[in-house]
């Protein structure tokens, strides 16, 4: 059988936080499109503030996991991670040495909160045995003094004792990760074929337990798939900065990053373009519906990321152009496009605030009679007055929108709407906005009150 998918092994660590280890580096090789296998050498009990126990697995048992996968699968490329003792460095060198597979060495030495991953008397260990068969090994600069006693002030030193681990040590590669040093920019430091290269990208803020691991599991997954060194570690140092910028706000302590980011992005944004799509299909087909509620600043209908993924206007997508009175029917000027809103999607995220499921929400012109059918239908309606907008409010540009959101909701003890309206002030237009869980959920609950509405 042709092989035709990549395949890439890591020998770490478990974490049962999920954050770090082998759980980070499966995700990291599923989303970038490699199949993912293991060989855990250790078992962490550990949640996001706390590693609680640490059981390392037999050396032999850690041998026979290689063998087993290289034997029946084969592996394109291999990552290390937690190796905690010397005895379990000794058998994956021994094994590792035997195959032809590029080899990624993350040199794990302590967790955030100071846990011995290794033990020092192994570190000796680690620099004889396994550096020389790495194709790139990938220390954190407190991790890259203690392999070549190099003190690390900035990115001079960094080059040095990344030469020491290529040229002395014996590794093809090495790059230096410079998120710990200060300033405004991660700088990374690469040594390869006896050139340097950094790596420069603005620092960002965000969840980090695990980027080591996410980190050189990316590499590993560029190299599986035929990828050159440098341009899996620059692929990689963009694979982990996006899985840091959408981490995954949970538990206590430091929350870990999101390595599926990088895929679940995309994948979600074609599916509420999708809905968008049969969205306004839908209200297309039911122009003759919809034609007499058209507002004069005409219609929109737009659907947010999930939460997690919705931070401001741009993750938000609408009708471009809007949805306009054209002849006797109505029409979707352009397609749907992120960011095309900006009334309506000010209103879904102030909403998603309280109801993170209720994603999306079309407008048409206030009219008592469907305000009617609405209550009478048994959605829950709520409002908001213009005219009582504070004076502070209306000085702050774009700020009318949230407000009158906050005090809709207040007023029916912040339950999920189905609709919330105002009548308009001077100057502004009374508005109806349908909410709904996707596009064609407040598309629906549109139409069946215009239906109703006809009878
Ligand atoms: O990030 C280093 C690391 C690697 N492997 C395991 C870990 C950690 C950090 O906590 O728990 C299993």
């Amino acid at each position: 059988m042709g092989k035709y998918v990549p395949i890439a092994l890591t020998i770490a660590g478990s974490d049962s936080g999920g954050g770090a280890g082998v759980e980070a580096d499966l995700k990291t090789f599923a989303t970038l499109g490699v199949y993912g296998v293991v060989a855990i050498t250790s078992v962490t009990a550990q949640n996001t503030y706390e590693i609680r126990a640490i059981h390392d697995i037999p050396p032999d048992i850690v041998r026979k996991q290689i063998e087993a996968v290289v034997d029946d699968m084969g592996v394109d490329a291999a990552k290390t991670g937690m190796l905690s003792n010397s005895e379990i460095i000794k058998v994956v060198t021994d094994v590792v040495k035997r195959y032809s597979f590029p080899l990624v060495v993350d040199p794990v030495l302590r967790a955030k909160s100071g846990v011995e991953l290794l033990r020092p008397t192994a570190i000796d260990d680690l620099r004889k045995y396994l550096i020389p068969l790495a194709t790139v090994v990938t220390p954190n600069i407190n991790e890259a003094e203690r392999l070549t006693s190099i003190d690390i002030r900035g990115v001079d030193d960094m080059k040095e004792a990344a030469k020491y681990l290529v040229d002395v040590l014996g590794a093809k590669a090495a790059v230096i990760k410079g998120g710990h040093l200060g300033g405004d920019y991660a700088i990374d430091v690469i040594y390869y074929d006896g050139v340097f290269k950094e790596v420069k990208t603005p620092k960002i803020s965000g969840c980090t337990h695990g980027t080591g691991c996410v980190f050189s599991a990316a590499i590993t997954a560029e190299l599986a798939k035929g990828e050159g060194v440098i341009r899996a570690i620059i692929k990689a140092k963009e694979f982990v900065t996006k899985a840091i910028e959408w981490g995954v706000k949970l538990g206590k302590g430091y929350c870990p990053v999101n390595p599926i980011a990088w895929l679940e992005i995309p994948a979600q944004k074609y599916k509420v373009l999708e809905d968008l799509r049969k969205a306004i299909e839908l209200l297309e087909s039911n122009s003759d519906l919809v034609l007499n509620y058209v507002p004069e600043v005409q219609m929109n209908l737009v659907m947010a990321l999930p939460k997690k993924y919705a931070k401001d206007l741009k993750d938000v997508a609408g009708v471009l152009g809007r949805i306009v009175r054209y002849g006797d029917r109505i029409k979707a000027v352009g397609p749907p496009t992120f960011g095309a809103s900006r009334h309506l999607a000010k209103a879904v995220l102030k909403l998603m605030e309280y109801h993170p499921e209720v994603r999306a929400a079309v407008n048409i012109r206030y009219s008592e009679e469907v305000i009617e059918v609405a209550k009478r239908l048994g959605y829950k309606v709520s409002y908001y007055d213009r005219r009582e907008e504070p004076e502070e409010v209306k000085r702050v540009e774009g700020a009318t929108i949230p407000w009158g959101i906050e005090v809709a909701l207040r007023r029916i003890n912040y339950e999920a709407p189905d609709i919330i309206y105002h009548l308009g002030d001077w100057g502004k237009e009374p508005m109806i906005n349908v909410f709904g869980r996707d596009a064609l959920d407040a598309v629906s609950k549109l139409l069946r009150m215009l239906k109703e509405l006809k009878k």
